[in-house]
């Protein structure tokens, strides 16, 4: 492992597609990137970040001093078990916020949470840890996202809208006011949820309309 890496940096958890979106999120606000962990081991460079190791790995990256981390994983599941690990592990998770978001100064973000370009938060919305907010989702006022749930780019909440644990709202999906999500359900892209949807189902269309059981 090398030894020249800056231990202010963030260690990065997987090197796919969302790492790549995130390693740019934090350097443009201004955060530098020191390594990435990765399935996936060869040696290699993600946008210049190198590919240090597995997840075996970030004991020897703890012990040399590196403590802050970001889960780049796009699945929620894995995402919440990789983020629950680290900080077991003594990582303290950092959020990864665009500097073109708009981020509501009444709003309370948890910790590991991506908050992409052209994101919008509003007044006294909730965020909970290991959230991903992706390109241009907007989130009004009062809602409450929950841990390690995922918003598409491009999705729209009104206000009051619920979000459940690992729930995932495809690109382009949209949601009325005061309706709440389930955990671990999928919103499809492009739906519009104009009533509560349950726990672990699949619902797609506009209206959304429920087309499978996750459970
Ligand atoms: O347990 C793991 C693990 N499992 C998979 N630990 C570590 N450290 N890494 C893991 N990986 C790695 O995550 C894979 O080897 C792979 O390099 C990476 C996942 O990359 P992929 O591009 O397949 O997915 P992603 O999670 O980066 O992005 C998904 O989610 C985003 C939000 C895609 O669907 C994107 O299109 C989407 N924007």
């Amino acid at each position: 492992m090398s030894s020249t890496l800056d231990i202010g940096g963030v260690v990065i958890i997987g090197g796919g597609g969302h790492a790549k979106v995130v390693i740019e999120s934090l350097r443009a606000c201004g955060e530098p990137v020191a390594a990435i962990v990765d399935a996936d081991p060869t040696p290699r460079q993600v946008l210049g970040v190198p590919v240090v190791g597995d997840d075996l790995a970030l004991p020897g990256l703890r012990a040399q001093g590196l403590s802050r981390l970001f889960v780049a994983i796009g699945d929620n599941r894995l995402r919440q078990k990789l983020g629950r690990k680290a900080r077991e592990q003594g990582f303290s998770l950092v959020n990864a916020i665009h500097p073109s978001a708009v981020v509501s100064p009444s709003a309370r973000l948890g910790e590991g949470i991506a908050v992409m370009a052209g994101v919008a938060i509003n007044a006294e919305t909730r965020v909970d840890d290991l959230a991903i907010l992706n390109t241009g989702a907007v989130v009004d006022h009062d809602c409450r996202l929950a841990e390690a749930c995922h918003l598409g780019p491009a999705s729209a909440l009104a206000g009051g809208v619920t979000v459940g644990e690992r729930a995932f709202l495809g690109v382009g999906a949209r949601a009325i006011p005061g309706v709440s999500i389930g955990a671990d359900t999928i919103v499809g892209a492009g739906g519009v949820v104009v009533r509560d949807l349950p726990d672990a189902v699949l619902a797609i269309g506009v209206p959304a309309k429920i087309k499978g059981d996750r459970s």
